[in-house]
């Protein structure tokens, strides 16, 4: 369990990024598809990061100290039409500096709904991701809107098609809260001893 999750600062410029050796976890992924949200509920706190029924709530990067040993980062969500091109290219900027400048990042989960297929952003994400060698693990979210059956096949079907570890989450029934800190828990630990 994370004991105290604090938010620490948030930045439209990925360039101006905490000065701190202490690792970060990101958190990236369509607009919309529950990222604030599973970042509240891995800390226990419900108003923690600002979630929305509307796509495009998250338009900075949001950093979240916890424990006092690692960052857990909100990132803005890619390809929410609506904002327009001019937002949705300064979102994608913001990310993809943050993604290409970070020193310690040493994590990232990757959300997709577990209700839809990846399309080509998601696409585009996750062979940039394999790409520069980033250690990331498939959240498959909202798995409270899918009945046991049918998550179960989702899952598998997912892992098959891009060939990395799933694990699906619910903010609501909290289904793979524990696995997923975990996973979070063991890559901070496995950094802190290396470094
Ligand atoms: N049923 C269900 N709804 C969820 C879940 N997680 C998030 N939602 C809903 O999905 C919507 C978007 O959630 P956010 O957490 O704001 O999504 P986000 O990925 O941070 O979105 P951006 O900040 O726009 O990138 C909200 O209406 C949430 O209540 C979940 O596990 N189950
Ligand atoms: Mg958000």
């Amino acid at each position: 369990m994370f004991k105290n999750v604090a938010f620490f600062a948030s930045y439209n410029d990925a360039r101006k990024t905490p000065a701190d050796p202490r690792p970060q976890i990101a958190f990236a992924g369509r607009s919309n598809v529950g990222k604030s949200s599973l970042l509240n509920k891995l800390s226990g706190r419900h108003k923690l990061a600002k979630t929305s029924k509307i796509p495009g709530r998250t338009r900075r990067i949001d950093f979240f100290l916890v424990d006092e040993r690692f960052y857990l980062v909100d990132l803005p969500g890619y390809g929410y039409v609506k904002a327009g091109v001019e937002a949705r290219k300064k979102w994608g900027q913001l990310v993809e500096n943050y993604l290409r400048n970070v020193d310690n990042l040493k994590g990232l989960v990757f959300l997709l709904d577990c209700r839809r297929d990846p399309n080509d952003d998601d696409m585009q994400m996750l062979e940039w991701l394999k790409a520069n060698d980033v250690n990331f693990i498939i959240a498959l979210t909202k798995a409270d809107k899918l009945g046991r059956g049918a998550l179960c096949q989702k899952n598998t079907a997912i892992r098959k098609l891009l060939g990395v570890e799933t694990i699906p989450v619910s903010s609501i029934s909290g289904v793979g809260k524990n696995e997923l800190i975990k996973w979070i828990d063991t890559t901070v630990k496995n950094q802190t001893e290396r470094s």
